[in-house]
């Protein structure tokens, strides 16, 4: 689906996206990428209703925890301080969005109902690769109790699904990205030569991580790790024989070289990517991420209970995979498996597709982009709904 003519003159759309922080850094992630997308792109009137405003506030340090109501990037954020909270005054946008099903307040549901023309209501879901989802994506569900209809709006991989975020002036700013530059003031040392090959780590704490620590230390070429301060940090710091590895920490053992680095603003989250040969991702907002960045990478898939996970990252492989040769197509597979839970990672075996994975990687990217850009997608349909 191509992209859709940005907003007009005279018809800036206002849309109001509720968030409801779960846990860690993916629920707040994909809603403010999207906000800013729908702004800046599209010229929506877009405000964000987050509970979490601390979480929020390690994407967007602009961000201030104290404030019921401020603005960032063009986006008015609201602190949504209780779930009835809807604003000071209750004001109902063109196209509102629920985020991963949070529950939008009565008050403000019922005054949809209210509103002539109903307003276009969206449920934004989780991202998945599987096939049923171009099968559920945009089905429409009537309200049991209002003269309302909401629609699931399904992320997904495949042609037919709502695809993902992908902003227009993403390709442009990662091939003008300055390497040099970036390891000098975000690592503190010189770029890393030829010879070594650099692997940036952003995971969940992870059983698997001991051996590939020890499979870097043990190889036979230099390995640079570049760790965001987060929840593999206890994991590192402890392999170093460290108190603990937070920003700016460096450690050395045998041909491994580790940094740790702080949390940066989102925007700046993709030059990690784009500076490493090979990246390590979780969730749904760095995984999406990595493969714009166009390197090979591993997924650390948010766990589920029972393994309801699983399915999905076999779903993302089939995808993701499906151009490699049959080896290069099971060292990929063995190797997310195995940092999923699956197995021991045999860091050599993955590594020595490395040329197949790049080649991939860039081929895949292109597919991906056919599916067309989430915020774009969502703008079309609101269109459709509105009869425009
Ligand atoms: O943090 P995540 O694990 O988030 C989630 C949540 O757990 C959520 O509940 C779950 O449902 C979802 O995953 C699937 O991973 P994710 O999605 O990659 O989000 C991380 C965000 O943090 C992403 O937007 C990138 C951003 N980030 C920065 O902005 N700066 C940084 O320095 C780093 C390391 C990440």
């Amino acid at each position: 689906m191509s992209t859709p003519p940005s907003h007009q003159a005279g018809q800036e759309l206002a849309c109001d996206i509720f968030c409801a922080v779960v846990d860690n850094f993916g629920d707040i992630g994909v809603c403010w990428r999207l906000a800013r997308q729908l702004r800046a792109e599209h010229g929506w009137r877009v405000r964000l209703f987050v509970d979490d405003l601390a979480v929020f506030h390690a994407l967007c340090p602009a961000v201030d925890t104290s404030l019921a109501r401020q603005e960032a990037a063009g986006v008015v954020i609201e602190h949504w301080r209780e779930p009835a909270h809807a604003g000071d005054a209750l004001e109902i946008a063109d196209v509102v969005v629920e985020a991963f099903a949070c529950e939008i307040p009565h008050a403000y549901i019922a005054a949809m109902a209210r509103r002539e023309p109903k307003p276009v209501w969206v449920n934004l879901e989780y991202l998945s690769g599987e096939d049923w989802v171009a099968d559920f994506h945009l089905r429409p569900s009537p309200h049991p109790r209002y003269p309302l209809e909401k629609s699931f709006f399904f992320p997904g991989l495949g042609a037919g699904t709502g695809g993902v975020l992908k902003e227009r002036g993403l390709d442009a700013a990662r091939e003008r990205f300055d390497a040099a530059t970036w390891w000098r003031e975000r690592v503190g040392i010189e770029r890393p030569d030829a010879a070594s090959t650099v692997i940036s780590l952003f995971a969940y704490e992870n059983p698997a991580v001991d051996a590939l620590l020890a499979q870097w230390r043990d190889g036979a070429s230099p390995v640079v790790l570049l760790v965001p301060e987060g929840r593999i940090s206890g994991a590192i710091a402890r392999f170093f024989g460290l108190p603990k590895f937070a920003a700016g920490a460096s450690a050395r053992a045998g041909a491994l070289q580790a940094h740790a680095l702080g949390f940066v603003e989102q925007p700046r989250f993709d030059e990690l990517l784009w500076a490493a040969d090979f990246n390590f991702v979780r969730g749904e907002d760095s995984f999406v991420r990595a493969q714009w960045a166009q390197k090979p990478f591993a997924w650390h898939i948010y766990p589920q209970a029972d393994d309801a996970h699983l399915p999905k990252l076999d779903a993302a492989l089939a995808h993701y995979a499906s151009g490699l040769s049959p080896s290069a197509r099971d060292a990929i597979n063995r190797f997310w498996h195995a940092w999923n839970g699956a197995g021991t990672p045999d860091w050599a075996d993955f590594r020595r597709h490395r040329g197949e994975f790049e080649a991939r990687a860039a081929q895949w990217a292109d597919e991906l982009a056919d599916v067309g850009d989430l915020a774009g997608n969502l703008v079309a349909h609101a269109a459709a709904r509105m009869g425009g």
